[in-house]
């Protein structure tokens, strides 16, 4: 068992400042006993990110109080991460949304009045109805993220439109989910199928675990450490994953696929693979084994500055461990615009290995049976989605966001009206801010659901404010992870003022939409009781639980589970018909990136452990750990322009974009050839108080963005900067 000072000490600082006592962080150990009695436990699962850890919340004379891991929850383990400990705060927020706001004057000038639900969804159903009528029904376009979402989504395919997107998809991790899927015939789902708890060595390229707090994987990632798993971490910047490695490769940025190149390279031709299992399931191996004889390590040098003898030794130590080998498929993996086939190559890396389908590599998550609540039957609608033209990025698996956001800047393929924004802060999520606000210019409606005023909310024409997680259901989650079980959300605390939750919201608006039929159901609870009967499972039961465990399954292939690839040949394409056809490389191949220019930087940006993206910077647990980012900088490079740890700059980029200010950090960590910070901070918004505004904006200096052309995801670190003071 990992003992719980390993697992406190990846996310070091943070914890610290929660023990020394920020709200909801004491233990029920350090309260009066008298105190004690009126304390009320609930359990349901966290929504400061979208990892769903189930956790127990306690309220205190009916005040909420404090938020803990639910040891019986799989993905929590009974441990919440920083920012899930600091959830609470959410609750308490002062910046909260308190009422329904339609907009005074101008877009954009965030000027509102209060009005009622009634009010507001009347004018939105308006809206909606003369949009479908003039437009048809697919002129409206829904952007979501998170759990959520769900109830309005089902209202948007009610409605009749198919243009729903989310930015996990072309602003994150959809490059991998295509580069595997290409090579497996699957993606790798969330939460990713790594068996980080048995691997006996682990290859992390960018992925930052212990500043990606995402729950299981920093808890697997600590149990590895104990277990003496050998660690390769491939990042520009010294992280906090590189400071537990046994090798750490500080790699010139963006040049992972020659690193790849040359590893597959070393296992081939040193005979180091897993040559029974690419036997058996590989296809086209000897095409692929052709491309990838030029890929020496020599060659991989001058393009990666790893030396030579440094990717031998690292492929070789693969090769030691293999099948308990994970080259970790990462998750935010927009990078350079060739992001899915620098994920196919990390796949294929994988297969070598032997690692899909066995224990410390890919299990095969397990779920359980659960059926949906019968609906009628949605709509069809009368044309294709809007977001990918011609099929123009041929393997896009989902809805891009930035298609939906050209087509409404162009009225091409057909004119998108009215944008419906669900927890999402486009402003701060989509690289080019100027095109997602041209864009805004051009609708007839845009309506925000979010519970803070955020810089999206600022340019709708309506906000409605959501309750937050621990003050509503949401819809069940059930999980694909190694034990499959059914979780609940469900309130502890009421909203503190006029809050609605989303299946309220939508299936109110259902209503004036003439949409009823699809919501046959009176309230949530009788929607989720309806179906856990289906399954044989009660409401009550989860209530008091939050959750419900299915039957352990086989996980791995030699379990007996059949080793099943979904890819037309059957098997693991070593090289891919598929993408020959469509006139992509069959096999990854390496491209250059432009580089920085001398005086330049590329901008890089990442995860601090207590905070997630753009939504926690206002949360007053979690601004309490951290309220404002700094720009990491090599430390020989501020010597040499005179900047010490401290000093505050902005930074400017290729477009001339000048940044906010921000203090420097001068470490040897990094690279000279890049800097980076900690993205989601520099609001702007002006409903937000001071403290959440501090610290400075990375989407806004990401005015270029390259576009894969397999998918359509948007590389987002092809930004240069210099950086600006005064003396
Ligand atoms: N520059 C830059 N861009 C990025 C990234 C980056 O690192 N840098 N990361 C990318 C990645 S990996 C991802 S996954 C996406 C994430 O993109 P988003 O999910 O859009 O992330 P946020 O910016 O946090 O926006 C979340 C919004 O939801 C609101 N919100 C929070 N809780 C609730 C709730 O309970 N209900 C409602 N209705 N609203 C709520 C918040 O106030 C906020 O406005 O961004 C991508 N874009
Ligand atoms: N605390 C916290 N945890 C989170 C989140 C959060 O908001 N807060 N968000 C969650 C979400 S949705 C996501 S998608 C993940 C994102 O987290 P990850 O998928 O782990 O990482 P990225 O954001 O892609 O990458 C950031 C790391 O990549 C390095 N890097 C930059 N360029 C290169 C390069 O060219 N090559 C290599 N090898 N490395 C490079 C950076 O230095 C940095 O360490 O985090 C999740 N976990
Ligand atoms: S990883 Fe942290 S923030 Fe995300 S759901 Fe789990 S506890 Fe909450
Ligand atoms: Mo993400």
């Amino acid at each position: 068992m990992l003992s719980r000072r390993r697992f406190l000490k990846i996310g070091a600082g943070s914890i610290a400042a929660c023990a020394s006592g920020a709200v909801g962080c004491r233990s029920a150990a350090s309260l009066p006993k008298a105190s004690i009695e009126d304390v009320q436990k609930t359990p349901t699962f966290c929504d400061i990110c979208f990892w769903k850890c189930g956790a127990i919340a306690y309220t205190r004379g009916g005040r909420l109080w404090r938020i803990e891991g639910n040891p019986e929850d799989p993905l929590s383990r009974g441990r919440l991460c920083p920012r899930g400990t600091g959830g609470v705060g959410a609750h308490f927020d002062p910046d909260r949304l308190k009422a329904p706001l339609i907009r005074r004057e101008r877009r954009g000038a965030e000027e509102w009045v209060a009005v009622t639900w009634d009010e507001a969804l009347s004018q939105i159903a308006e809206k909606m109805l003369a949009i479908k009528s003039e437009y048809g029904a697919e002129a409206l376009a829904y952007f979501n993220h998170g759990i959520g979402g769900t109830f309005l989504k089902h209202m948007m395919k009610a409605y009749g439109t198919p243009n729903i997107a989310a930015p996990s998809y072309a602003q994150c991790r959809g490059p991998r989910d295509v580069g595997f899927q290409l090579t497996f015939g699957e993606g790798v789902s969330s939460p990713e199928r790594t068996d980080i708890r048995h691997s006996r060595c682990l290859v992390l390229i960018g992925s930052h675990l212990g500043e990606n707090m995402h729950n299981t994987q920093v808890q697997e990632f600590a149990e590895a450490i104990e277990a003496g798993t050998s660690i390769i971490v491939v990042d520009p910047r010294f992280s906090v994953a590189a400071s537990k490695a046994k090798h750490y490769l500080p790699i010139k940025p963006g040049t992972d696929i020659a690193l790849l190149l040359a590893w597959m390279n070393v296992l081939v031709s040193e005979q180091l693979y897993d040559k029974p299992y690419v036997e058996a399931y590989g296809f086209g191996f000897e095409a692929f084994q052709a491309h990838i004889r030029r890929y020496t390590p020599e060659w991989a040098y001058p393009k990666t500055s790893i030396p030579p003898e440094l990717i031998r030794e690292t492929a070789r130590e693969m090769a030691r461990h293999r099948p308990a080998t994970l080259v970790h498929p990462g998750r935010h993996v927009t990078w350079y615009g060739d992001d899915a086939q620098r994920s196919r190559a990390i796949a294929l890396l994988n297969a070598l290995l032997g690692s899909w389908g066995r224990k410390g590599g890919f299990y095969v998550p397990a779920s359980m049976e659960l059926p949906a609540y019968p609906y009628p039957a949605y709509p069809t609608p009368q044309r294709p989605k809007a977001d990918n033209p011609d099929q123009r990025h041929p393997f896009a698996g989902s809805t891009l966001t930035t298609g939906i956001r050209e087509a409404t800047l162009t009225g091409e393929p057909y004119p998108i009206k009215g944008w419906f924004v669900y927890a999402t802060n486009l402003l701060e999520a989509l690289p080019n801010r100027d095109e997602t606000i041209r864009a805004m210019q051009q609708l007839d409606l845009l309506v925000v659901v979010d519970v803070i005023p955020s810089e999206i909310a600022g340019w709708a024409d309506i906000v409605l404010p959501e309750s937050v997680y621990l003050e509503r259901y949401d819809d069940l989650n059930v999980e694909l992870f190694r034990e499959p079980f059914i979780a609940l959300r469900q309130p502890v605390v009421a909203a503190p003022d006029d809050q609605k939750p989303n299946w309220w919201i939508a299936r109110r608006l259902a209503h004036k939409l003439g949409l009823s039929d699809y919501f046959a159901w009176n309230d949530i609870e009788e929607y989720l009781e309806h179906r856990l009967r289906a399954a044989g499972h009660s409401l009550a039961e989860l209530k008091r639980r939050g959750l419900i465990k299915g039957r352990p399954q086989p996980i791995y292939f030699d379990q007996g589970l059949s080793a099943d690839f979904f890819t037309p040949s059957g098997k693991i394409e070593f090289y891919s018909p598929q993408l020959k056809q469509a006139g992509f490389d069959p096999v990854p191949a390496f491209t250059e990136h432009e580089q920085p220019p001398a005086g330049w930087f590329r901008l890089l940006y990442g995860r601090a452990p207590v905070h997630s993206f753009s939504r926690t910077q206002s949360n007053p647990v979690l601004a309490e750990m951290m309220d404002e980012n700094e720009l990491w900088l090599n430390a020989s490079v501020a010597r040499r322009l005179g900047l010490r740890s401290g000093d505050l700059v902005r930074l400017k980029n290729q477009d001339d974009v000048v940044g906010q200010p921000i203090r420097v950090l001068a470490t040897a960590r990094i690279r000279p050839d890049c800097v980076y910070m900690v993205h989601g901070f520099g609001h702007t918004a002006k409903g937000l108080r001071a403290r959440a505004r501090r610290g400075a904006s990375d989407s806004q200096l990401l005015t270029r963005y390259a576009t894969d052309p397999l998918m359509g995801g948007t590389g987002m670190s092809v930004n240069f900067v210099t950086l600006e003071w005064e003396a």
